[in-house]
């Protein structure tokens, strides 16, 4: 009788010890691009408090803004070589890494954000993510960066013909190149950390980017002109390095996937509340606000009709076709 209480309580107890060690105490280090102050800034700390509640204190995730563990490139190497642990960047840069990414940056392929979550949320927005596996990576959710306006100092940009001769930095993502190149506009590709230096000493006129960020980067202080043109609706996307990721239990894989959907509901809400109210801090800030009328940006649609052929024939027939269809759902056809 004793013996067999004494079992059970040797039982319970290493019960308790293993569950405890289902989640050891960790330091995650979290990179990321914008400002504390920014809606990434923000979403980053939701994150970090709720691995933290989630996990009792154990899993520990400290955030790095501005880009100081690097830009978005480089942060994506140090997660697949497993010198930092996650990220979160647009998935603009990870067309070298899983191609069919393109997809995200095809000019005019969202006309709301409500769309851009259906499709990113479904099948195919997961089909991307599976793909990045094999090379390392491991994503989590999309969040939003948002629907990109242009912003320059030369000269108020009305009509697409304005962008002819812009010097006009890019994200490192060849649909951005080609569309604004056959606008006339002469685009360079930079890393974001590069940015606000390049457009202060005149090295690029100008970029384009959702109204918050050009706010908390504060782009106003060295840019006159914001043309509403919504080209592009960009994600961010919350990534893991796999070497890492494959250590951890599941207890450890479950608080972090289940922190990572509430931080991208926290985000996409934040966003949406803060854009407008950017825009207006934009104009009281100096900024002077034209909008690219619908004849102009069927123009551009025009302009960008070959490189969202080129997105197309990068990522596969099929792959767009699918979008497509997710689309078409999501519009209620
Ligand atoms: C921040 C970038 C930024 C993006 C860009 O690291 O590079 O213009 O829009 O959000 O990922």
């Amino acid at each position: 009788m004793k013996k067999t209480i004494l079992m059970a309580l040797a039982l319970a107890l290493s019960a308790t010890v293993a569950s405890a060690q289902e989640i050891q105490s960790r330091m995650i280090r979290f990179g990321y691009g914008l400002s504390e102050n920014s809606n990434q800034g923000r979403a980053v700390r939701f994150f970090a408090d709720e691995v933290g509640r989630l996990s009792d204190g154990k899993l520990k995730v400290r955030g790095f803004g501005d880009a100081s563990l690097g830009p978005d490139v480089q942060m994506q190497n140090a997660l697949v070589g497993g010198a930092q642990e996650m990220m979160v960047g647009s998935t603009a840069t990870l067309v070298g890494t899983v191609k069919e990414f393109a997809l995200w940056d095809a000019p005019f392929l969202f006309a709301s954000a409500e769309e851009a979550d259906a499709v990113l949320d479904g099948p195919v927005g997961q089909k991307l993510i599976d793909g990045l596996e094999a090379q390392g990576l491991v994503g989590l959710v999309y969040w939003e960066n948002g629907f990109r306006n242009l912003t320059n100092n030369r000269g108020p940009i009305e009509k697409a013909e304005d962008l002819k001769g812009v010097k006009l930095r890019v994200m490192q993502n060849p649909v951005y190149l080609q569309m604004f190149n056959d606008a006339g506009a002469n685009a360079v590709p930079l890393p974001f950390s590069e940015l606000f230096t390049a457009m202060e000493t005149g090295a690029v006129d100008g970029q384009e980017n959702p109204y918050t960020t050009i706010l908390s980067s504060k782009f106003f202080e060295v840019q006159k002109y914001l043309t509403i043109s919504n080209h592009v609706y960009s994600p961010w996307i919350m990534l893991a390095s796999k070497k890492w990721w494959d250590g951890l239990s599941a207890d450890e894989k479950k608080i972090l996937t289940q922190a990572a959907i509430a931080s991208r509901d926290f985000e996409r809400k934040d966003t949406r509340e803060q854009s407008q109210k950017a825009l207006e801090e934009l104009k009281a800030n100096g900024m002077t606000v034209s909008e690219l009328p619908e004849a102009e940006i069927a123009k551009l649609r025009e302009i960008a009709a070959p490189a969202t052929k080129a997105v197309i024939d990068s990522i596969g027939q099929s792959v767009w076709d699918e979008a497509q269809a997710e689309l078409a759902k999501a519009r209620g056809n």
